[in-house]
C-alpha cells in the first residue's frame, strides 16, 4: 500500500512515534483550513486502529514547539481530570498526544516540519454545516465546559500561539495594509467589501476596549470554536471531544461564543458562493445560548451583555480576514477554487447584515435565558 500522501511519507512520519503497530495506509482527512491532517490506519497485533497524524502549519504557527507545549499541558490536565472522576471514556473525551520515540509529544522531520499524532476519536464527528438545534446545543455546551475546565489549568500563562489572534482592530489594520500593498492586484474589484469593513470600525474595537478597561476578564479560551472543532457523538449527539487546540490560549469567552454563532447559527455553510443564502436562524441561536449557559456558569454581567454582539464581531472579523487573504493572494487559508476567500468574505459580510437586522431579537433571547 502507498504510504506517500502528497509530498509527505506518512509511514516514515509514523515510524518516529511510539505507536507499537504496523502502518497500513494513510489518506488526507477533514476540512480544516490550516493544518495538513491525515487519517492513518495501523494493524496492532491483528486489530485495525487509526490515528490522526497532523503536520502543523508553521507558516501560520511560527513556534510549533511552544504550541505543542500548550497542547500537551492542556490535554494532560484534561485526561487527569477525566480519570480522577472515573470517566470510563477518558481517552475519547480529550485529545491525547501520542509520544514520539524520543519521548516528545511531537516529531520534527528533516525538512523542519513538526508532526503530531492523536488517537482517532471513534463514533463521533465534526460538522461543517449544522443540521439541527440539538447539535447547536451540544456543541455550545461542550465548548462552555471546555472553558470551565481550562480555568482550572493553573501554572504559567499559556503561550500566545498567534499574537493578537482576535484583536479585531489589528485585523482591520492588517486589511488596510493589504489594500495599500495590493500585492495580487485585486483591490479595485472588492471596493464594496472594503467599504463594508471600514463602515464597521467602531464595532471592531468594542470588546478590546472593554478588555483594556477591565470590564471583560482574560480567560483561557479555545479561540477557534467553529462547529467542526467539536466532535459530536454519532448516536447521542453529545459533544464528546473538543479538538483543534492550537489556539487555546489567553482570550475572551466572547471570542468562543461569537465563533459558535458564526458557524452554528447560519442557514448555510461558510463558503456558500451565493451570499443571499445566508441568514441567522434564531432557533439555532437560542439553542446555542441555552447550551453555552448550561456549562459556562462563570460569566460576568459584561460578558452576558455582549453575547449577542459577539456573534456579529467574530463574523465581521472572519470576513475581514478572508478579504485580507484574498487581497494578499490566498496565502493563509487553504482554498479549493479561485475566488474562494472572496466567496467566504461575501458570505460572512452578508451574515453580519443578517445579525445586525436581528440583534434586538437575539438580545431578547439572551436576556430570557441569562
Ligand atoms: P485544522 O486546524 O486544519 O482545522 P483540525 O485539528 O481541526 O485541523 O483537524 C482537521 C479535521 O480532522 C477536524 O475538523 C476533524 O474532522 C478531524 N480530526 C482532528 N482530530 C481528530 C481526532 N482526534 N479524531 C477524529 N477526527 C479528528
Ligand atoms: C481556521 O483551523 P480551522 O479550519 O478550524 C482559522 C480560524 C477561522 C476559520 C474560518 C488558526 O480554522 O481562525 O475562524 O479557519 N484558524 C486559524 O473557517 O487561523
Ligand atoms: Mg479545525
Amino acid at each position: 500500500m502507498s504510504s506517500s500522501t502528497g509530498s509527505h511519507d506518512l509511514r516514515a512520519v509514523s515510524e518516529a512515534f511510539d505507536l507499537r503497530a504496523d502502518f497500513v495506509h494513510a489518506h488526507p482527512y477533514g476540512s480544516g483550513h490550516i493544518n495538513d491532517t491525515y487519517c492513518a490506519w495501523f494493524d496492532q497485533a491483528g486489530q485495525r486502529l487509526r490515528y490522526i497524524i497532523q503536520r502543523i502549519n508553521h507558516n501560520v504557527f511560527k513556534d510549533p514547539v511552544a504550541l505543542m507545549e500548550n497542547v500537551e499541558r492542556v490535554t494532560r490536565h484534561a485526561l487527569a481530570g477525566l480519570q480522577a472522576e472515573g470517566n470510563p471514556e477518558s481517552y475519547r473525551r480529550t485529545l491525547v498526544c501520542m509520544p514520539a520515540k524520543d519521548g516528545r509529544p511531537y516529531h520534527k522531520d528533516a525538512g523542519g516540519n513538526v508532526w503530531r499524532v492523536y488517537p482517532f476519536i471513534e463514533r463521533a464527528r465534526g460538522y461543517d454545516e449544522i443540521e439541527n438545534n440539538e447539535q447547536a446545543y451540544q456543541a455550545a455546551r461542550a465548548f462552555g465546559a471546555f472553558q470551565k475546565f481550562a480555568a482550572t489549568l493553573g501554572g504559567d500563562r499559556l503561550h500566545e500561539t498567534i499574537p493578537n489572534f482576535h484583536n479585531t482592530p489589528k485585523r482591520l489594520e492588517a486589511l488596510e495594509a493589504a489594500i495599500a500593498a495590493d500585492s495580487a492586484g485585486r483591490a479595485t474589484e472588492v471596493a464594496d467589501e472594503i467599504a463594508f469593513a471600514r463602515a464597521r470600525a467602531a464595532d471592531c474595537s468594542r470588546i478590546t476596549d472593554l478588555i483594556a478597561a477591565g470590564g471583560i476578564p482574560e480567560r483561557v479560551t479555545h479561540n477557534d470554536t467553529k462547529l467542526n472543532n467539536v466532535l459530536l457523538d454519532d448516536v447521542t449527539a453529545e459533544g464528546v471531544c473538543v479538538i483543534d487546540l492550537d489556539t487555546t490560549m489567553p482570550g475572551s469567552a466572547l471570542y468562543d461564543f461569537g465563533d459558535m454563532v458564526r458557524t452554528a447559527a447560519p442557514t448555510t455553510r461558510e463558503d456558500d458562493p451565493d451570499p443571499r443564502n445566508i441568514g441567522v436562524r434564531l432557533d439555532r441561536f437560542e439553542a446555542l445560548v441555552k447550551g453555552y449557559l448550561s456549562s459556562a456558569t462563570f460569566l460576568n454581567e459584561a460578558e452576558l451583555a455582549h453575547l449577542a454582539f459577539s456573534g456579529k464581531l467574530l463574523t465581521l472579523e472572519c470576513g475581514i480576514r478572508f478579504l485580507t487573504d484574498h487581497l494578499q493572494g490566498d496565502v493563509y487559508f487553504k482554498i479549493k477554487r479561485p475566488g474562494h476567500n472572496l466567496d467566504r468574505c461575501r458570505n460572512q459580510f452578508s451574515f453580519v447584515k443578517s445579525l445586525e437586522e436581528n440583534m434586538g431579537a437575539m438580545e431578547e433571547i439572551v436576556n430570557r435565558h441569562a
